[in-house]
């Protein structure tokens, strides 16, 4: 229901995105989408190129007078490093990093000069990824879902989230310092751990987990591969760059412990309804929402661009020769949670609009409204013996 393109390359002109999908009657600013771009830009372990950019959204298509027409949303944001490179001499780029899309790159599309495929490899381009999520989160906003992430694991130093926390608090404590992390004390040594990384001309990955709070029971489908919404958001998560792993709950923690200790208990609670004890299954059962907050950890490698350098070979030269730095992030970990959360509001408002339908939001408010819980009230049984039958 919802699709979206992006185009531009790390130091072109501009970046810019179309967005289709969207219904009418959404109330949207350049400021929602603003306050979500200046999030993506903090973060302690950023290089040289966030205190060039300042990025700010023009919106040119899809939403007039402050609302959305339900046509196609054009979104643009210029690089202002564009006027450094602008008709520059570029010294030949031609040893790849390893990690990056250098070799791959030249060696899928025959590029003679690696720099054409960093261009568009660049984690640059998650900003419009981040810019088309902030309209999704406006969109779900609409319907109580809220979306949010924060940091649990950089390089070695890594802090723990119990069952019950409250994901709002964590969100909050977490946007208060540069690192992300809602844990103060774990925060310092994570920043320390960055720091260390800097002096040592080294980079760091690390785990980010993002949540959605509100989503309503039966979202997804068991039905098809390609509908089970499981599939769908690690999938999203994992396109971004840089991220070789995403798990839905604790995945591979409960992988390890038998089934008594990892399915959440199925309750009666006041008027009928049914809640789950615990939520180890992180929101999702057989790939259909559950009503419960959907979770999701998300691992992000080390940058490859190393101030070190690394082993490689110089394709020109047929050489062994270490990379050359120019500039780059040291640990991106913190800023990839505002990243996360567009691409799981993208998939959210996708599975959203797929249930309800419609092609404004006052179509869609009443579907909502009378959408199926998680209550015995909406899910009567017929409770009496039938044949298994095909005719
Ligand atoms: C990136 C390299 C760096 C990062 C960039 C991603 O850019 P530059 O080569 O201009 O120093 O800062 O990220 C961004 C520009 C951004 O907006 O996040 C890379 O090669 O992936």
């Amino acid at each position: 229901m919802i699709r979206f393109l992006t185009a531009g390359e790390s130091h072109g002109p501009m970046l810019t995105a179309i967005l289709e999908g969207m219904p009418a009657g959404l109330p949207l600013s350049a400021d929602d989408i603003n306050e979500q771009l200046a999030r993506r830009q903090v973060g302690y372990g950023s290089g040289g190129r966030m205190h060039i950019e300042k990025d700010g959204v023009r919106i040119v298509g899809g939403v007039m007078n402050g609302m959305t027409t339900g046509g196609p949303i054009a979104l643009i944001v210029e690089n202002r490093d564009f006027k450094n490179w602008q008709e520059r001499d570029i010294t030949p780029m031609t040893t790849p990093r390893p990690g990056h899309a250098d070799l791959t790159g030249a060696v899928k599309y025959g590029y003679r000069e690696l720099r054409l495929g960093l261009e568009r490899s660049s984690a640059r381009e998650t900003t419009m990824r981040v810019a088309v999520g902030a309209i999704c989160r406006r969109f779900l906003a609409e319907f109580g879902v809220r979306v949010g992430g924060y940091v649990v694991q950089i390089g070695a130093v890594e802090t723990r989230i119990n069952d019950g926390d409250d994901f709002e608090a964590l969100y909050t404590a977490a946007e208060s310092n540069d690192v992300r992390c809602p844990h103060p004390a774990i925060a310092d040594q994570m920043h320390q751990a960055i720091r260390q990384a800097k002096i040592d001309k080294d980079t760091l990955g690390g785990v980010f987990e993002i949540f959605a709070l509100g989503v309503p029971p039966g979202l997804g489908s068991h039905v098809h591969w390609d509908r089970r919404l499981d599939a769908r958001i690690v999938g999203a998560l994992v396109s971004i760059q840089a991220m070789k792993g995403a798990e839905i709950g604790r995945a591979f923690e409960n992988a390890g412990l038998p089934g008594s200790q990892v399915h959440d208990m199925i309750d009666k609670g006041a008027n009928g309804d049914l809640t789950r004890r615990t939520n180890r299954a992180g929101g999702l059962e057989g790939g259909i929402t559950t009503g419960d907050p959907i979770i999701t950890r998300v691992a992000m490698k080390p940058i490859s661009t190393m101030l070190r350098g690394a082993d490689s070979v110089n394709l020109a030269t047929g050489e062994p020769e270490s990379t050359t730095y120019e500039r780059s992030d040291f640990c991106a970990v913190p800023r990839a949670v505002p990243v996360g959360e567009a691409m799981l509001s993208i998939v959210l408002a996708d599975e959203l609009m797929s249930k309800l339908g419609g092609d404004s939001i006052d179509e869609m408010r009443p579907r909502f409204e009378a959408l199926r819980g998680n209550r015995l009230s909406d899910l009567p049984m017929d409770n009496s013996e039938w044949r298994f039958g095909y005719v």
